[in-house]
């Protein structure tokens, strides 16, 4: 497998939790989302991915998957254990909900490009960009917190990893950066250090990755 991704971009470290989770070895394509005003925007990426995101998996038949959540579900469908989506339907929609508040409804309204548009074509200050996100990840997080009373155990549903603790990663790693105070949400903040203790969450940080920094 080859995954073209960015150190620091979510929706990649959310497919290397996975993989990492799953034990299924893969060769790391950097694409630097900054660097000459994107490789992304490159026209051998569009080929891989036509909406200019990452991340891309390539299958070792060649063929390429984009989605990360779409991506995790082909992983899940290939290497069953450890499961990441519970069989019981109803706990299967709770992990669902949670994974989709952070990677459907959060991830997408801070991503890179929206905030390039709202300094660049939108005028707005670095302040208001801030502003911005801190305001997006505390109606996020607030909600995300507020179901955990209903849903968590030693992790976001129960005490088994699930795809809800591989979305909230990312989104956590992401607020620190921005300098969210995190104490606020006090189970969000236990479950993350517990998670962030697991060598399949460690080996996916931004920073163990080989573009990391660059
Ligand atoms: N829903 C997509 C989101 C992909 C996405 O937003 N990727 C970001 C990095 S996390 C990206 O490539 N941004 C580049 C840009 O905004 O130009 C997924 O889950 O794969």
């Amino acid at each position: 497998m080859k995954l073209y991704g960015y150190w620091r971009s979510s929706a990649s470290y959310r497919v290397r939790i996975a993989l990492n989770l799953k034990q299924i070895p893969y060769l790391t394509v950097p694409v630097h989302l900054l660097k000459d005003g994107g490789e992304q925007k490159s026209a051998a990426y569009q080929q891989l991915n036509p909406a200019r995101l990452v991340p891309t998996l390539v299958t070792p038949e060649g063929e390429h998957l984009n989605q990360s959540l779409a991506i995790i579900e082909y992983l899940e469908a290939l290497c069953p254990e450890p499961r990441l989506i519970p069989a019981d339907p109803l706990m299967a929609a709770r992990v669902r909900t949670l994974a989709l508040d952070m990677s459907a409804d959060l991830q997408p309204i801070t991503n890179l490009r929206i905030l390039q548009f709202l300094t660049g074509e939108l005028k707005q200050t670095d302040d208001v960009k801030l502003n911005w996100i801190h305001h997006w990840v505390g109606q996020a997080f607030t909600a995300f917190e507020q179901r955990l009373v209903d849903t968590a155990g030693r992790y976001c549903v129960g005490d088994e990893v699930t795809l809800a603790d591989i979305c909230l990663i990312p989104q956590v790693y992401n607020a620190e950066r921005f300098g969210i105070d995190m104490a606020k949400y006090p189970r969000i903040q236990q479950i993350a250090a517990a998670l962030n203790e697991l060598p399949a969450f460690i080996a996916a940080r931004p920073e163990a990755q080989v573009d990391a920094n660059t």
